[in-house]
């Protein structure tokens, strides 16, 4: 049977590529935008032509647009990738934060349980969760299904409250509902305020100052936060690949998704500075206490054996591989930009 499904949030990262891996796998997708005053679909431009691609307007606040949408579509699965998803953000809008990502899931759930218990509903819970908890075994220190959660920012919080509604309505309501509790994933297409992008999108410039004759006096500078925070970075185009899999297991679960290394945002940076051949990142970056947090995850690390043996998942894309491609894309996309204009 042909399925259907409905993606909230299909204009953010995650969902551009799921959007991409449903219509590959032949579903017809319903993709869930916000009505804004200035267009949001930028990532998802290169399938608008598709006809088995629809976008209808609704938010996850609003639970009469859930409800219309879910009764109208009635989908076999829903994938819930909405939220205000930036960390930093939610420590100036914390109310805001709580209604979207932690609320915004309750009101899907509280649809499905009343409306279309059938349908398989996945959560994007986070790594933040776990905040500055961690497992240690023997010298290894990592999270996984079993570590502690100790939420360190409103974001962190609001996915925890959604992540504890999506086991209970699986365990109270028999709902096909699971949660892939994600560490940080990059790619191409990530949004330009969380900070590997920062770094390759700056990267570029330098790239592009330098090679235009522009000599070190006259280079823009980097400002940045905290750079000993470490995280645990895969690709999204793997990431999304895992949500697909948990839905077409008989039975629903939370898995962590992660590719077992962790780098600090320094590694990051050096590792970027190295793909346009510059040794010591220090001259152009400043540390600005504007990007610094009131609290702080230090340590990620994603231990995903129980995707790995019950998903078959793996990651496919490396750390120095994600940095490159990041800078690669960011330098193509000034020379086009450049192109045109
Ligand atoms: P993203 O690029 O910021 O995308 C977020 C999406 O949510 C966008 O489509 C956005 O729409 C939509 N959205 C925001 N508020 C909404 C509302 N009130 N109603 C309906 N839609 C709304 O995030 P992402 O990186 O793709 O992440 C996808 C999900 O995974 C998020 O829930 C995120 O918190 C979670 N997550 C991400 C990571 C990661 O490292 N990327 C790790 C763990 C979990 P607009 O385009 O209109 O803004
Ligand atoms: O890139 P970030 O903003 O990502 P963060 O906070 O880890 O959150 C991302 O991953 C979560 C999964 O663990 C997702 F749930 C969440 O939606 C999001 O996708 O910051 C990474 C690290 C932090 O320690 C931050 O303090 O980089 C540090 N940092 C240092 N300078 C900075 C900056 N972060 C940002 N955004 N901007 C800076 O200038």
């Amino acid at each position: 049977m042909k399925k259907k499904a409905v993606v909230f949030g299909i204009t953010g990262q995650d969902g551009s590529y799921l959007a991409e891996l449903l219509l590959d796998k032949n579903y017809d997708v319903v993709g869930v935008t916000r009505r804004v005053s200035t267009g949001n679909t930028g990532r998802i431009a290169h399938l608008m032509d598709c006809p088995r691609l629809s976008l209808v307007e609704g938010d996850l606040t609003d639970y009469s647009s859930i409800l219309r949408i879910i009764e109208e579509y009635q989908p076999q699965e829903v994938y819930n990738l909405a939220a205000m998803s930036h960390v930093g953000t939610s420590f100036d809008q914390p109310l805001l934060s709580f209604d979207v990502t932690g609320k915004g899931c309750l009101n899907i759930l509280e649809v499905l349980r009343e409306h279309s218990p059938f349908t398989r509903f996945y959560q994007a819970s986070s790594s933040e969760m776990f905040g500055d908890a961690l497992t240690q075994r023997g010298g290894d220190k990592f999270q996984d299904e079993n570590t502690l959660f100790r939420p360190q920012s409103p974001y962190a919080i609001a996915k925890l409250a959604a992540h504890h509604a999506t086991r209970l309505y699986r365990q109270s309501y028999n709902l096909h509902a699971s949660c892939g509790i994600l560490f940080n994933h990059e790619s191409e297409r990530r949004g330009g305020r969380f900070v590997t992008k920062k770094i390759t999108k700056y990267i570029a410039q330098l790239y592009t100052h330098f090679e235009k004759g522009g000599d070190q006096e006259s280079a823009p500078l980097l400002y940045l936060g905290n750079l000993d925070a470490k995280r645990d970075w895969g690709h999204a185009e793997d990431y999304v690949r895992a949500m697909w899999l948990m839905l077409q297991e008989d039975k629903p679960d939370d898995y962590v998704i992660a590719t077992g290394e962790t780098h600090s945002v320094r590694d990051f940076l050096k590792a970027s500075f190295e793909t346009i051949g510059i040794d010591d990142y220090t001259t152009f970056v400043r540390q600005d206490p504007r990007f610094m947090r009131p609290s702080e995850v230090p340590y990620l690390k994603g231990n995903y054996s129980k995707a790995k043996v019950v998903l078959g998942w793996n990651p496919q894309v490396s750390f120095s591989d994600l940095v490159s491609r990041m800078v690669d894309y960011d330098i193509k996309q000034i020379k086009e930009r450049e192109t045109v204009g």
